[in-house]
């Protein structure tokens, strides 16, 4: 046996401060990396995130072989239908002393890789993630000293350890910590939204492309549509592209919706950020640099770095910190099937036609189409948890559990009974019309409350607070929905919620 290291390299890991890579030597230890049945069908994940995964990896393996890493590389033709069983055939090839890996980002492949050691027979070091700011220990320091563990005050305490937004007093920019105030405008066409520039696949994506379309026939994904980066330097492109051309937008219109465009003013680097290719100080420090250029007006980068900074930090560190009970959570008892049309997108709500579909052909979908649209109708409908939680993690091109769950189960769903949110992100179809112009391309009206022509999501925002009534009302910040509905007539109750009831059959079947 030779004194070398197996480093194991994961599909979502792929950044040259890996900490396992940091730890290789060079010309003694083997990269391994490996594409997997396991990982590709764990959900029937977009057929965008399957290839984005893909290609990055075969374009990272290159990468560290120019570097002169010796890099054992599986492709999905070679077979192996799990990591374990990848990692067991480069075991047997190399011989080493022992495997080092990053810690994942999902629980399931932490607790898997935790019994890899006896079963291989050699040591398995797990290393500390370092595509994150705060480490799983540091959230949970911090989380024991709150009293309610809140994002806006983690995320004052990163924006101080990290010097980020801060003037030469170590006080906020601007004299305020988040403008999150000015960044709600709807979207009534006020300003040009800039057409994309995407990187073109090269022959080694468009390889990857064609055997992801012949493995996944039945997975969502219009792969002629397909527009990630697949390399750190595409990715840094797009994040100049985001900075020169839509960070400006995006403080304004960052929870708006438009027909015309599902990208709207948003940077498109979370996939990035969450596969390693982009660095997210970094990523912060280039917006906060455009920030300063005059590139932007502060709310803007204020916004950007709330989102990288503060939520994506967040989620992950409340991700570590309740698992895996949380995965389990279900406190509204919702138990409706998912309908079917989720996965085709076939509904004359256009709002949700327009979200699902694309969803469904794109990967993305941004933080308000997920929430108060595609989120915000589950929630309302009472669809389960776990069908709703596996559909995002399989849809969205940036999904892993540890970022899906908590914004899914936790803020779209409620299902956490109020660990990630303060109360639940209920919404009638007025919030959606306020944001943005899909109801006037819509058979119905945001006004009304029963009847053929009126949103469905009006009546379903009533029967819910009504059937969660015994959980919801002594929630101080839902006081005024519950007085706003028990001011209501009861016969306009009893139509409202008969109505809900007729919705919901013709829309979910039950
Ligand atoms: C998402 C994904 C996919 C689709 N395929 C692979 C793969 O073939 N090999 C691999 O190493 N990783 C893949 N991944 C990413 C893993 O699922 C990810 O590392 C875990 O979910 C932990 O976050
Ligand atoms: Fe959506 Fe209702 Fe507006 Fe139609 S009317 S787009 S269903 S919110």
């Amino acid at each position: 046996m030779k004194d070398c290291n197996l480093i194991l390299i994961l599909g979502d890991q792929l950044s040259p401060e890996n900490p396992a890579l940091l730890a290789a030597d060079i010309k003694k230890d083997t990269i391994v990396m490996a594409e997997v049945a396991e990982e590709t069908t764990y959900v029937a994940h977009n057929r965008h995130k399957i290839a984005f995964i893909l290609s990055a990896m075969r374009h990272f393996c290159t990468t560290l072989r120019q570097q002169g890493y010796t890099v054992i590389y599986h492709t999905l033709a070679d077979g192996h239908r799990s990591l374990e069983s990848a990692v067991r055939h480069s075991v047997e090839q190399v011989k080493p002393t022992g495997l080092l890996v990053c810690e994942p980002g999902e629980y399931r492949l932490t607790e898997a890789i935790n019994s890899w050691g006896k079963r291989l027979k050699i040591p398995v070091s797990q290393l500390e993630d370092s595509r994150f700011l705060a480490s799983a220990s540091f959230f949970k320091e911090w989380k024991a000293r709150q009293k309610q563990p809140r994002m806006e005050y983690f995320y004052r305490e990163m924006r101080k350890l990290h010097g980020l937004l801060l003037d030469a007093d170590g006080k906020p920019e601007g004299g305020r910590w988040n403008y999150d105030r000015e960044n709600r405008k709807g979207w009534r066409g006020a300003a040009d939204i800039p057409p994309r520039s995407f990187p073109t696949p090269n022959t080694v994506t468009q390889q990857v492309i064609d055997e992801v379309q012949q493995a996944f026939p039945n997975n969502p994904g219009d792969l002629s549509q397909f527009y990630a980066a697949v390399t750190r330097s595409e990715a840094l492109e797009q994040l100049e592209w985001f900075c020169d051309h839509a960070l400006a937008g995006f403080g304004t219109w960052q929870d708006a919706m438009a027909t015309e465009s599902g990208w709207l003013f948003h940077s498109l680097i979370a996939a990035y950020l969450n596969a390693g290719l982009l660095d997210p100080l970094a990523t912060c420090q280039r917006v906060e640099r455009a920030w300063r250029d005059g590139d932007c007006e502060l709310s803007a980068a204020e916004g950007f770095i709330r989102q990288v900074l503060g939520w994506r930090e967040f989620v992950r560190g409340i991700y570590w910190a309740e698992m895996p009970n949380y995965a389990e959570k279900n406190q509204l008892a919702a138990q409706r099937a998912l309908p079917e049309w989720f996965w085709t997108a076939d509904t004359d709500m256009h709002c949700l036609q327009q979200s699902l579909q694309q969803s469904l052909d794109l990967g993305y979908g941004h933080h308000i189409q997920r929430l108060m649209v595609i989120g915000n109708f589950a929630l309302l409908a009472g669809l389960a948890v776990k069908e709703v939680c596996d559909w995002y993690l399989a849809v969205y091109i940036d999904a892993f559990e540890w970022v899906e769950l908590p914004n899914t189960l936790g803020m779209a769903l409620y299902a956490d009974g109020g660990i990630m949110a303060s109360k639940p992100y209920a919404a009638s179809g007025k919030y959606i019309q306020r944001q943005g112009n899909y109801c006037k391309s819509c058979r119905y009206d945001p006004a009304q409350v029963t009847g053929e022509k009126a949103c469905p999501y009006n009546a379903l925002y009533w029967s819910f607070l009504e059937r969660n009534r015994e959980q919801l009302s002594s929630n101080h910040r839902m006081s005024m929905m519950y007085a706003n509905w028990d001011r209501k007539a009861p016969a306009d109750q009893t139509a409202i919620l008969a109505w809900a009831d007729k919705t919901l059959e013709e829309r979910t079947g039950a």
